[in-house]
């Protein structure tokens, strides 16, 4: 397929309410300005739109503790699905930018909202597995839980024991945005570049067997070839495919730490960008989005630099 000729719709998402680091919702920009820079015009004359974010509560202590700002987060996630079905629905593919990496959880709304009946499957390119729940998190932060709200994932084995009743509800209410609920099975997932999880989440991957690629194991086989496992194997099921890109999947030390958590022995651009254009290239994938740039924690905005090359390559701009 010629991606050049695939109806892109771009997506801008401010929303950090997600990460417990301040910073990620100037990646969108940053993206932008970089875009300029390099008289890219695909990002002006390509259709866009902007998703209403909430970050105006962060001058306000969350409510709960353990699934922090939970409340404006559900209006976000609402907006961005409702906004990815209707570009799905126009028969166009969204290209979302966002904050921090929790806004995925709305994009797996709004493509199961669309593909109501059918089976959507994740490729989670992240250093993390994004499994947490209110009952096992050990920060609060929504962002380390967007995959266990896809999968109405408690992990109750693993209850610490002081989540009140205020935030089993709201948590509750966070799973069933759309009233659809679980959106994606846990054999539906797969992870790239995976290296920095916690037991209650190892604990998960293992009981489910979900798939996991290292970043060695992309070094040793290369992007087509596990690309094909994928494609062939793990989510031949799936009718419908869904990418996030956390960005803090690259190496901190080999490409860049401007993100919230960076970790080293992670993934270099070169293998980024043919993973990346190897699942773009799949007719399955439906939805691609980029999150988690922090030029706040960068030097010299290393993060959105590489990361520009690696749109440059897949996007073919
Ligand atoms: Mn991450």
């Amino acid at each position: 397929m010629n991606l050049i000729n695939k109806n892109y719709t771009l997506v801008f998402n401010k929303s950090e309410l997600g990460a417990g680091t301040r910073g990620s919702s100037l990646g969108v920009d940053s993206i932008l300005i970089e875009a300029s820079k390099r008289m890219k015009t695909f990002f002006l004359k390509t259709p866009s739109i902007k998703i209403d974010t909430k970050n105006e509560f962060l001058f306000k202590k969350s409510k709960f503790k353990w699934a922090k700002y939970a409340t404006p987060l559900i209006s976000v996630y609402s907006d961005i699905s409702k906004k990815v079905y209707s570009i799905l629905n126009n028969n166009r593919f969204p290209i979302i930018f966002s904050g921090d990496h929790s806004n995925a959880y709305g994009s797996i709304c709004g493509l199961k909202k669309f593909f109501v009946k059918e089976e959507i499957g994740v490729i989670w390119i992240d250093a993390h597995a994004d499994l947490h729940s209110p009952y096992t998190t050990p920060s609060g932060n929504i962002h380390g839980m967007p995959l266990a709200m896809a999968l109405n994932e408690d992990n109750l084995k693993f209850e610490i024991g002081d989540v009140d009743k205020k935030t089993v509800t709201v948590w509750n209410k966070l799973k069933n945005i759309d009233n659809i609920s679980p959106k994606i099975k846990h054999s539906n997932i797969v992870y790239i570049g995976l290296r920095d999880t916690e037991k209650e989440e190892d604990y998960l991957i293992k009981k489910h067997k979900i798939k996991v690629f290292k970043s060695s194991k992309v070094r040793r086989d290369g992007a087509k070839k596990i690309i094909n496992e994928i494609k062939n194997k793990v989510l031949n099921n799936c009718n419908h495919i869904y990418i996030s890109f956390d960005v803090d999947s690259l190496d901190s030390e080999k490409v860049s730490s401007g993100t919230g958590t960076p970790i080293k022995n992670g993934l270099l651009i070169d293998e980024c960008k043919n993973i990346l254009k190897e699942l773009l290239d799949w007719n399955k994938t439906k939805c691609l989005e980029i999150t988690e740039i922090n030029p706040l924690l960068d030097k010299k905005n290393k993060m959105t630099k590489s990361v520009f090359d690696i749109l440059e390559y897949i996007l073919n701009i």
